[in-house]
């Protein structure tokens, strides 16, 4: 975790019917007090709709010194299905909650009665992707750079740019979504595909999941199947051009099938693994996969 921040916590353990942004206010409350093991009071930070399906409602609990525990209550419909506290660092205090345990294999299901729409459920086109670094950009310097392909292969391997190319690079034309309800048409990636990266490092039977990290400290986490699809890109050249520093240059990750925030910019380790971690926006109750067509927006309860 960045940002200052140490902790998440997940409060939700069952989903909560409400019928009003005051009902979702005094039932975060008694989650927070419960947690917190005393009584807090909420301030009001921001709303936000993500798709046609949920709201997320920002409230901070202030603390001394400037410092705040920062919730994000997850709302579909009128049914509250996550609380989730970031709590700064060094902040010391008992919690009085047990985490629950949680289980992305159970959100995997394949929907076959989805009918697809265009744009898909829940977005607007717009003309350009807007430019997302929550954890700011990094400096970047070439010489140092390298892609490190790690976990359970039988060929690790570390790559300087030139030798992504060398691997042999594809051009893909492609619709980009992000969660947030944008998408872009039409957008030009190029770069190596995923399926080429498996073929040179062999990941074991055993590997389920691919784990992705940033210079900038970003990172996420995608299905190794995802990966393994024909569209899914490390890219180094956007609309035939190298990427630009604020799309990610030297290289990112594009999964089009998948929302946005699994397609990390300034990629430094690519780890398969077979066991699922939260990345960074996954910790904050985004989902698993994070597939278009099934709207997966959010990790359920
Ligand atoms: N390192 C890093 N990668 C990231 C992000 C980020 O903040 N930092 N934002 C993600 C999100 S939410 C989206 S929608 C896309 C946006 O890509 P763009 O900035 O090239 O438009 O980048 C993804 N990759
Ligand atoms: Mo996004």
């Amino acid at each position: 975790m960045s940002k200052g921040v140490s902790r998440v916590l997940d409060c939700a353990v069952e989903e909560h019917a409400v019928k009003d942004v005051q009902e979702i206010i005094d039932y975060t409350i008694s989650l927070v007090n419960r947690a917190l093991g005393k009584n807090t009071s909420l301030l009001f930070d921001s709303s936000e709709c993500i798709g046609t399906t949920h709201t997320l409602y920002r409230f901070r609990i202030p603390l001394e010194k400037g410092k705040y525990i920062g919730v994000r209550v997850i709302v579909r419909g009128r049914t509250v299905v996550r609380v989730l506290l970031t709590l700064p660092m060094g902040l010391d205090i008992d919690l009085h909650y047990q985490r629950a345990i949680y289980n992305p294999t159970r959100e995997l299901t394949e929907n076959q009665s989805i009918t697809q729409t265009d744009p898909p459920k829940g977005q607007v086109y717009v003309d350009l992707p807007v430019v997302y670094a929550i954890l700011g950009i990094p400096e970047v310097d070439l010489r140092n750079w390298g892609l490190s392909i790690n976990g359970l292969v039988e060929n690790p391997a570390v790559y300087t740019l030139p030798e992504l190319y060398d691997l042999g690079v594809e051009t893909v034309k492609t619709t980009f979504h992000c969660v947030t309800g944008w998408s872009v048409r039409e957008l030009e990636f190029t770069g190596v595909p995923g399926e080429r990266i498996i073929e040179v490092v062999k990941p074991l039977k055993s590997v389920e999941w691919v784990y992705i990290e940033s210079l900038d400290g970003y990172s996420t986490i995608i299905p190794f199947k995802e990966f393994n699809n024909p569209k899914s890109l490390i890219a180094i050249e956007m609309n035939g051009k190298p990427l630009d520093i604020l799309h990610g240059y030297p290289a990112r990750l594009v999964i089009p099938q998948l929302y946005g925030w699994k397609s990390a910019k300034w990629i430094t380790r690519i780890s398969f693994i077979d066991k699922y971690i939260d990345g960074y926006w996954e910790s904050m109750g985004y989902h698993p996969r994070g597939r278009v067509d099934l709207e997966e927006r959010f990790k359920s309860t």
